[in-house]
Protein backbone atom coordinates (compact mmCIF):
# COMPACT_ATOMS: atom_id res chain seq x y z
CA UNK A 1 0.00 0.00 0.00
CA UNK A 2 2.98 2.21 0.57
CA UNK A 3 3.53 2.61 -2.86
CA UNK A 4 0.49 4.59 -3.73
CA UNK A 5 1.47 7.93 -3.06
CA UNK A 6 0.66 10.14 -6.01
CA UNK A 7 -2.96 10.21 -6.29
CA UNK A 8 -5.10 10.36 -8.88
CA UNK A 9 -7.20 13.26 -9.17
CA UNK A 10 -10.56 13.98 -11.22
CA UNK A 11 -11.46 17.56 -11.47
CA UNK A 12 -15.38 17.36 -12.04
CA UNK A 13 -18.08 19.97 -12.67
CA UNK A 14 -20.15 21.98 -14.85
CA UNK A 15 -18.72 24.05 -17.82
CA UNK A 16 -17.06 27.15 -17.21
CA UNK A 17 -16.80 26.85 -13.10
CA UNK A 18 -13.07 27.00 -13.64
CA UNK A 19 -11.76 23.61 -13.28
CA UNK A 20 -9.15 24.73 -15.99
CA UNK A 21 -7.78 27.30 -14.24
CA UNK A 22 -7.53 25.69 -10.82
CA UNK A 23 -5.56 22.81 -12.50
CA UNK A 24 -3.13 25.76 -13.92
CA UNK A 25 -3.30 27.45 -10.35
CA UNK A 26 -1.76 23.58 -8.61
CA UNK A 27 0.73 23.72 -11.10
CA UNK A 28 1.56 27.19 -11.35
CA UNK A 29 1.44 27.44 -15.03
CA UNK A 30 -1.05 27.66 -17.80
CA UNK A 31 -0.99 24.57 -18.64
CA UNK A 32 -5.12 24.05 -19.85
CA UNK A 33 -6.52 26.63 -21.94
CA UNK A 34 -9.29 28.58 -19.80
CA UNK A 35 -11.88 31.04 -21.00
CA UNK A 36 -15.44 32.04 -20.73
CA UNK A 37 -18.47 31.44 -23.37
CA UNK A 38 -18.43 28.41 -25.07
CA UNK A 39 -17.37 25.27 -23.12
CA UNK A 40 -13.34 25.59 -23.55
CA UNK A 41 -12.11 21.81 -22.43
CA UNK A 42 -12.87 19.35 -24.94
CA UNK A 43 -10.70 15.75 -23.97
CA UNK A 44 -10.01 14.41 -20.90
CA UNK A 45 -6.42 15.81 -20.22
CA UNK A 46 -3.86 14.21 -17.98
CA UNK A 47 -1.58 16.60 -16.32
CA UNK A 48 1.40 15.13 -13.50
CA UNK A 49 3.79 15.99 -11.30
CA UNK A 50 5.82 14.14 -9.05
CA UNK A 51 3.04 14.48 -6.34
CA UNK A 52 -0.51 14.56 -8.22
CA UNK A 53 -2.20 13.86 -11.06
CA UNK A 54 -4.44 15.65 -12.56
CA UNK A 55 -7.31 15.07 -14.98
CA UNK A 56 -8.73 17.75 -16.62
CA UNK A 57 -12.41 17.28 -18.10
CA UNK A 58 -14.84 18.49 -20.14
CA UNK A 59 -17.68 20.27 -18.43
CA UNK A 60 -20.71 19.85 -18.87
CA UNK A 61 -23.90 22.26 -19.98
CA UNK A 62 -26.84 22.57 -18.03
CA UNK A 63 -30.05 20.82 -19.93
CA UNK A 64 -31.03 17.42 -20.01
CA UNK A 65 -29.45 16.53 -23.06
CA UNK A 66 -25.73 17.75 -21.78
CA UNK A 67 -26.33 15.96 -18.86
CA UNK A 68 -27.30 12.55 -19.78
CA UNK A 69 -23.87 13.04 -22.42
CA UNK A 70 -21.68 14.36 -19.22
CA UNK A 71 -23.25 11.00 -17.16
CA UNK A 72 -22.34 8.53 -19.80
CA UNK A 73 -18.96 9.93 -20.77
CA UNK A 74 -17.82 10.08 -16.99
CA UNK A 75 -19.04 6.82 -16.36
CA UNK A 76 -16.73 5.60 -19.60
CA UNK A 77 -13.65 7.68 -17.96
CA UNK A 78 -13.84 6.53 -14.64
CA UNK A 79 -14.36 3.01 -15.96
CA UNK A 80 -11.37 3.32 -18.12
CA UNK A 81 -9.10 3.59 -15.02
CA UNK A 82 -11.18 1.30 -12.87
CA UNK A 83 -8.17 -1.73 -13.54
CA UNK A 84 -7.22 -4.30 -10.84
CA UNK A 85 -4.31 -2.36 -10.58
CA UNK A 86 -4.96 0.35 -7.67
CA UNK A 87 -2.08 3.14 -8.73
CA UNK A 88 -4.55 3.74 -12.15
CA UNK A 89 -7.82 4.25 -10.55
CA UNK A 90 -8.62 7.90 -10.21
CA UNK A 91 -9.00 7.89 -6.08
CA UNK A 92 -10.42 11.12 -5.39
CA UNK A 93 -12.86 13.89 -7.38
CA UNK A 94 -12.35 17.43 -6.47
CA UNK A 95 -16.18 17.80 -7.51
CA UNK A 96 -16.61 21.86 -8.64
CA UNK A 97 -19.11 24.22 -8.11
CA UNK A 98 -18.94 27.89 -8.87
CA UNK A 99 -19.74 29.53 -5.41
CA UNK A 100 -21.62 32.68 -7.11
CA UNK A 101 -24.09 30.43 -8.65
CA UNK A 102 -24.85 29.11 -5.44
CA UNK A 103 -26.33 26.40 -6.79
CA UNK A 104 -26.25 22.99 -5.80
CA UNK A 105 -28.79 21.24 -8.35
CA UNK A 106 -30.46 17.25 -7.88
CA UNK A 107 -28.55 16.59 -10.68
CA UNK A 108 -25.17 17.43 -8.45
CA UNK A 109 -26.59 15.21 -6.00
CA UNK A 110 -27.36 12.40 -8.66
CA UNK A 111 -23.89 12.13 -10.08
CA UNK A 112 -22.28 12.69 -6.69
CA UNK A 113 -24.44 10.16 -4.89
CA UNK A 114 -24.93 7.49 -7.78
CA UNK A 115 -22.01 7.89 -10.27
CA UNK A 116 -19.34 8.85 -8.02
CA UNK A 117 -19.94 6.63 -4.84
CA UNK A 118 -17.37 5.09 -4.74
CA UNK A 119 -14.92 7.56 -4.67
CA UNK A 120 -14.22 10.06 -2.07
CA UNK A 121 -15.43 13.23 -3.20
CA UNK A 122 -14.12 17.05 -2.01
CA UNK A 123 -16.39 19.56 -3.25
CA UNK A 124 -14.49 22.54 -4.15
CA UNK A 125 -16.36 25.63 -4.60
CA UNK A 126 -14.65 27.52 -7.01
CA UNK A 127 -14.57 31.81 -7.83
CA UNK A 128 -14.97 32.60 -3.97
CA UNK A 129 -13.22 36.01 -4.81
CA UNK A 130 -16.53 36.82 -6.04
CA UNK A 131 -18.89 35.15 -3.94
CA UNK A 132 -20.98 36.71 -1.48
CA UNK A 133 -20.71 34.61 1.94
CA UNK A 134 -24.68 34.07 1.66
CA UNK A 135 -24.24 32.32 -1.51
CA UNK A 136 -21.02 30.18 0.02
CA UNK A 137 -23.02 28.96 2.64
CA UNK A 138 -26.65 28.14 0.69
CA UNK A 139 -24.48 25.76 -1.44
CA UNK A 140 -22.65 24.53 1.47
CA UNK A 141 -26.19 23.67 3.44
CA UNK A 142 -27.06 22.09 0.12
CA UNK A 143 -25.01 19.92 0.27
CA UNK A 144 -24.81 18.67 3.91
CA UNK A 145 -28.96 18.21 3.42
CA UNK A 146 -28.17 15.64 0.60
CA UNK A 147 -25.98 13.71 3.06
CA UNK A 148 -23.88 12.06 0.73
CA UNK A 149 -22.15 9.92 2.58
CA UNK A 150 -18.53 10.28 -0.15
CA UNK A 151 -18.42 13.94 0.44
CA UNK A 152 -15.05 13.92 2.80
CA UNK A 153 -14.49 17.76 2.86
CA UNK A 154 -15.75 20.83 1.46
CA UNK A 155 -12.80 23.34 -0.14
CA UNK A 156 -13.13 27.44 -0.76
CA UNK A 157 -10.42 28.58 -3.42
CA UNK A 158 -10.04 31.29 -6.03
CA UNK A 159 -7.76 30.11 -8.59
CA UNK A 160 -8.06 33.15 -10.62
CA UNK A 161 -8.94 35.96 -9.17
CA UNK A 162 -10.19 39.15 -10.78
CA UNK A 163 -8.94 41.09 -8.05
CA UNK A 164 -6.41 40.23 -5.54
CA UNK A 165 -4.09 37.30 -4.95
CA UNK A 166 -5.69 33.16 -5.63
CA UNK A 167 -6.52 31.31 -2.53
CA UNK A 168 -7.95 28.08 -1.11
CA UNK A 169 -5.82 26.68 -3.64
CA UNK A 170 -3.08 25.25 -1.26
CA UNK A 171 -5.30 24.00 1.58
CA UNK A 172 -7.05 22.22 -1.03
CA UNK A 173 -4.23 20.10 -2.41
CA UNK A 174 -3.67 19.52 1.71
CA UNK A 175 -7.05 18.58 2.26
CA UNK A 176 -6.78 15.69 -0.18
CA UNK A 177 -3.24 14.60 0.97
CA UNK A 178 -4.90 14.25 4.42
CA UNK A 179 -7.79 11.92 3.24
CA UNK A 180 -4.61 9.82 1.35
CA UNK A 181 -4.65 6.98 4.18
CA UNK A 182 -8.77 7.06 3.49
CA UNK A 183 -8.98 6.44 -0.40
CA UNK A 184 -5.51 4.02 -0.47
CA UNK A 185 -7.63 2.01 2.10
CA UNK A 186 -11.07 2.47 0.34
CA UNK A 187 -9.17 1.40 -3.40
CA UNK A 188 -7.97 -1.61 -2.27
CA UNK A 189 -11.23 -3.04 -0.89
CA UNK A 190 -12.71 -1.92 -3.93
CA UNK A 191 -9.86 -3.80 -5.77
CA UNK A 192 -10.67 -7.03 -3.32
CA UNK A 193 -14.64 -7.11 -4.02
CA UNK A 194 -14.36 -6.48 -7.47
CA UNK A 195 -11.89 -9.54 -7.90
CA UNK A 196 -14.01 -11.66 -5.57
CA UNK A 197 -17.19 -10.72 -7.93
CA UNK A 198 -14.89 -11.29 -10.83
CA UNK A 199 -13.49 -14.28 -9.71
CA UNK A 200 -17.06 -15.86 -8.90
CA UNK A 201 -18.54 -14.71 -12.51
CA UNK A 202 -15.62 -16.81 -13.95
CA UNK A 203 -16.33 -19.21 -12.23
CA UNK A 204 -20.51 -19.07 -13.40
CA UNK A 205 -19.30 -18.72 -17.21
CA UNK A 206 -16.63 -21.69 -16.52
CA UNK A 207 -19.88 -23.78 -15.53
CA UNK A 208 -21.80 -22.25 -18.56
CA UNK A 209 -18.78 -22.74 -20.68
CA UNK A 210 -18.20 -26.68 -20.11
CA UNK A 211 -22.37 -27.01 -20.55
CA UNK A 212 -21.54 -25.74 -24.03
CA UNK A 213 -18.53 -28.04 -24.22
CA UNK A 214 -20.25 -31.39 -23.11
CA UNK A 215 -22.98 -30.60 -26.21
CA UNK A 216 -20.48 -30.48 -28.51
CA UNK A 217 -18.89 -33.84 -27.23
CA UNK A 218 -22.15 -35.27 -27.56
CA UNK A 219 -22.98 -34.26 -31.21
CA UNK A 220 -19.47 -35.06 -32.12
CA UNK A 221 -19.69 -38.46 -30.43
CA UNK A 222 -23.06 -38.76 -32.33
CA UNK A 223 -21.36 -37.62 -35.87
CA UNK A 224 -18.49 -40.07 -35.06
CA UNK A 225 -20.81 -43.11 -35.05
CA UNK A 226 -20.71 -43.57 -38.68
CA UNK A 227 -17.66 -45.45 -39.27
CA UNK A 228 -14.16 -43.02 -39.83
CA UNK A 229 -13.66 -43.31 -43.76
CA UNK A 230 -17.54 -41.33 -43.48
CA UNK A 231 -16.72 -39.12 -40.35
CA UNK A 232 -16.89 -35.65 -42.30
CA UNK A 233 -14.20 -33.15 -41.40
CA UNK A 234 -17.10 -30.48 -42.27
CA UNK A 235 -19.45 -32.17 -39.68
CA UNK A 236 -16.79 -31.65 -36.61
CA UNK A 237 -15.63 -28.43 -38.23
CA UNK A 238 -19.32 -26.81 -37.53
CA UNK A 239 -19.91 -28.94 -34.01
CA UNK A 240 -16.91 -26.85 -33.29
CA UNK A 241 -17.38 -23.64 -34.47
CA UNK A 242 -20.94 -23.63 -32.98
CA UNK A 243 -19.65 -24.85 -29.97
CA UNK A 244 -16.82 -21.73 -30.08
CA UNK A 245 -19.26 -18.65 -30.37
CA UNK A 246 -21.22 -20.21 -27.57
CA UNK A 247 -18.38 -20.21 -25.41
CA UNK A 248 -17.42 -16.83 -26.86
CA UNK A 249 -20.67 -15.39 -26.10
CA UNK A 250 -20.25 -16.44 -21.87
CA UNK A 251 -17.24 -14.45 -22.15
CA UNK A 252 -18.23 -11.20 -23.60
CA UNK A 253 -17.20 -12.35 -27.39
CA UNK A 254 -19.00 -11.29 -30.57
CA UNK A 255 -18.88 -13.55 -33.37
CA UNK A 256 -16.90 -11.12 -35.04
CA UNK A 257 -14.44 -10.60 -32.55
CA UNK A 258 -13.94 -14.00 -32.74
CA UNK A 259 -14.22 -14.50 -36.34
CA UNK A 260 -11.58 -11.76 -36.49
CA UNK A 261 -8.81 -14.00 -34.03
CA UNK A 262 -9.10 -17.58 -35.16
CA UNK A 263 -9.68 -18.90 -38.26
CA UNK A 264 -11.49 -21.82 -39.69
CA UNK A 265 -7.89 -22.97 -41.12
CA UNK A 266 -6.64 -23.22 -37.52
CA UNK A 267 -9.55 -25.43 -36.32
CA UNK A 268 -9.29 -27.59 -39.36
CA UNK A 269 -5.38 -28.27 -38.90
CA UNK A 270 -6.34 -29.41 -35.48
CA UNK A 271 -8.76 -31.90 -36.95
CA UNK A 272 -6.79 -33.18 -39.37
CA UNK A 273 -3.71 -33.61 -37.17
CA UNK A 274 -5.96 -35.24 -34.92
CA UNK A 275 -7.94 -37.55 -36.88
CA UNK A 276 -6.99 -37.89 -40.18
CA UNK A 277 -3.45 -38.16 -38.96
CA UNK A 278 -5.01 -41.58 -36.96
CA UNK A 279 -2.58 -41.06 -34.31
CA UNK A 280 -5.35 -40.01 -31.97
CA UNK A 281 -7.44 -42.80 -32.83
CA UNK A 282 -4.85 -45.45 -32.67
CA UNK A 283 -3.81 -43.74 -28.98
CA UNK A 284 -7.65 -43.91 -28.12
CA UNK A 285 -7.90 -47.95 -29.29
CA UNK A 286 -4.69 -48.58 -26.97
CA UNK A 287 -6.16 -46.77 -24.39
CA UNK A 288 -9.50 -47.01 -23.94
CA UNK A 289 -10.43 -49.46 -21.40
CA UNK A 290 -12.75 -52.29 -22.48
CA UNK A 291 -11.84 -51.42 -25.92
CA UNK A 292 -12.29 -55.14 -26.89
CA UNK A 293 -16.29 -54.56 -26.20
CA UNK A 294 -16.85 -51.54 -28.01
CA UNK A 295 -17.37 -51.75 -31.89
CA UNK A 296 -15.70 -49.78 -34.48
CA UNK A 297 -18.13 -47.05 -34.90
CA UNK A 298 -18.05 -46.43 -31.16
CA UNK A 299 -14.32 -45.86 -31.08
CA UNK A 300 -15.02 -43.65 -33.72
CA UNK A 301 -17.73 -41.82 -31.34
CA UNK A 302 -15.17 -41.65 -28.37
CA UNK A 303 -12.56 -40.17 -30.60
CA UNK A 304 -14.80 -37.42 -31.95
CA UNK A 305 -15.96 -36.67 -28.45
CA UNK A 306 -12.45 -36.10 -27.25
CA UNK A 307 -11.36 -34.04 -30.04
CA UNK A 308 -14.41 -31.90 -29.83
CA UNK A 309 -13.85 -31.57 -25.88
CA UNK A 310 -10.50 -30.95 -26.28
CA UNK A 311 -11.02 -27.99 -29.09
CA UNK A 312 -13.41 -26.67 -26.88
CA UNK A 313 -11.28 -26.70 -23.17
CA UNK A 314 -8.81 -24.65 -26.11
CA UNK A 315 -11.67 -22.17 -26.85
CA UNK A 316 -12.68 -21.81 -22.94
CA UNK A 317 -8.95 -21.41 -21.65
CA UNK A 318 -7.95 -18.90 -24.14
CA UNK A 319 -11.62 -16.97 -23.99
CA UNK A 320 -11.32 -16.62 -20.29
CA UNK A 321 -7.52 -15.30 -20.41
CA UNK A 322 -9.06 -12.73 -22.89
CA UNK A 323 -11.66 -11.32 -20.77
CA UNK A 324 -9.84 -11.29 -17.63
CA UNK A 325 -7.06 -9.48 -19.09
CA UNK A 326 -9.55 -6.46 -21.02
CA UNK A 327 -10.23 -6.36 -17.14
CA UNK A 328 -7.28 -6.42 -15.84
CA UNK A 329 -4.78 -4.02 -18.34
CA UNK A 330 -6.96 -1.03 -19.56
CA UNK A 331 -4.92 -1.08 -22.90
CA UNK A 332 -5.13 -5.12 -23.84
CA UNK A 333 -5.57 -5.52 -27.80
CA UNK A 334 -5.82 -9.28 -28.94
CA UNK A 335 -2.97 -9.67 -31.08
CA UNK A 336 -2.92 -12.42 -33.70
CA UNK A 337 0.38 -13.63 -33.33
CA UNK A 338 -0.69 -14.15 -29.33
CA UNK A 339 -3.83 -16.02 -30.11
CA UNK A 340 -1.98 -18.39 -32.76
CA UNK A 341 0.45 -18.53 -30.51
CA UNK A 342 -2.07 -19.59 -27.49
CA UNK A 343 -4.15 -21.41 -29.42
CA UNK A 344 -1.46 -23.83 -30.52
CA UNK A 345 0.32 -24.17 -26.96
CA UNK A 346 -2.83 -24.98 -25.25
CA UNK A 347 -4.54 -27.24 -27.94
CA UNK A 348 -1.13 -29.59 -27.45
CA UNK A 349 -1.80 -29.50 -23.75
CA UNK A 350 -5.67 -30.07 -23.67
CA UNK A 351 -5.03 -32.74 -26.47
CA UNK A 352 -2.02 -34.59 -24.57
CA UNK A 353 -3.85 -34.66 -20.99
CA UNK A 354 -7.59 -35.44 -22.96
CA UNK A 355 -6.30 -38.05 -25.46
CA UNK A 356 -6.29 -40.58 -23.10
CA UNK A 357 -9.12 -39.66 -20.93
CA UNK A 358 -12.66 -41.61 -20.56
CA UNK A 359 -16.05 -40.41 -20.54
CA UNK A 360 -16.36 -39.04 -17.14
CA UNK A 361 -13.12 -37.44 -17.05
CA UNK A 362 -14.08 -35.37 -20.28
CA UNK A 363 -17.06 -33.85 -17.75
CA UNK A 364 -14.48 -32.75 -15.20
CA UNK A 365 -11.55 -31.70 -17.06
CA UNK A 366 -9.40 -28.40 -15.80
CA UNK A 367 -6.93 -26.85 -18.11
N1 LIG B 1 -13.51 35.51 -10.57
C1 LIG B 1 -12.95 34.35 -10.85
N2 LIG B 1 -13.01 33.86 -12.11
C2 LIG B 1 -12.44 32.66 -12.36
C3 LIG B 1 -11.77 31.93 -11.36
N3 LIG B 1 -11.32 30.78 -11.89
C4 LIG B 1 -11.67 30.80 -13.19
N4 LIG B 1 -12.33 31.92 -13.48
C5 LIG B 1 -12.87 32.32 -14.81
O1 LIG B 1 -13.91 31.43 -15.17
C6 LIG B 1 -13.91 31.22 -16.57
C7 LIG B 1 -13.91 29.73 -16.89
O2 LIG B 1 -12.73 29.13 -16.41
P1 LIG B 1 -12.20 27.69 -16.94
O3 LIG B 1 -11.07 27.36 -16.06
O4 LIG B 1 -11.95 27.73 -18.39
O5 LIG B 1 -13.45 26.83 -16.64
P2 LIG B 1 -13.68 25.25 -16.93
O6 LIG B 1 -14.42 24.72 -15.77
O7 LIG B 1 -12.38 24.61 -17.25
O8 LIG B 1 -14.62 25.28 -18.20
P3 LIG B 1 -14.80 24.14 -19.35
O9 LIG B 1 -13.46 23.77 -19.82
O10 LIG B 1 -15.64 24.82 -20.38
O11 LIG B 1 -15.53 23.01 -18.69
C8 LIG B 1 -12.66 31.92 -17.10
O12 LIG B 1 -13.04 33.14 -17.67
C9 LIG B 1 -11.82 32.13 -15.87
O13 LIG B 1 -10.99 33.26 -15.96
C10 LIG B 1 -11.72 32.49 -10.03
O14 LIG B 1 -11.15 31.93 -9.09
N5 LIG B 1 -12.32 33.69 -9.85
MG1 LIG C 1 -11.75 23.59 -18.83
Amino acid sequence: MAEIHVPNIAVIGRSGVGKSSLINRVFGENLAATGSGMPITRYYQRYANQYLVLYDTPGWEPGSEGEIRFYHDTQEFLSRYRTLIPTDHIHVIWYTIDAPGARFTSFDAQLIGQLLRNYPVIITLTKCDIARESEKDKVVKAIADARLPNVIATAQVAAQPVVGSPFGVDELVDITFEQLPLYVRQTFELVGAVKQALNQAMVEKGKQARKHILVGAGEAAAAGAIPIPFVDIPILMGISLRMMYKIGADYGLSKPEIDGMISEKHIKRWMYSAIIGRSAVLEAVKFIPAIGTLTGSAIDAVTCATITSATGYTFRSIFREIAWRRWREANFRVEDKWVQRQLDTTFKRVWSDLRHAKHEDLERYEV
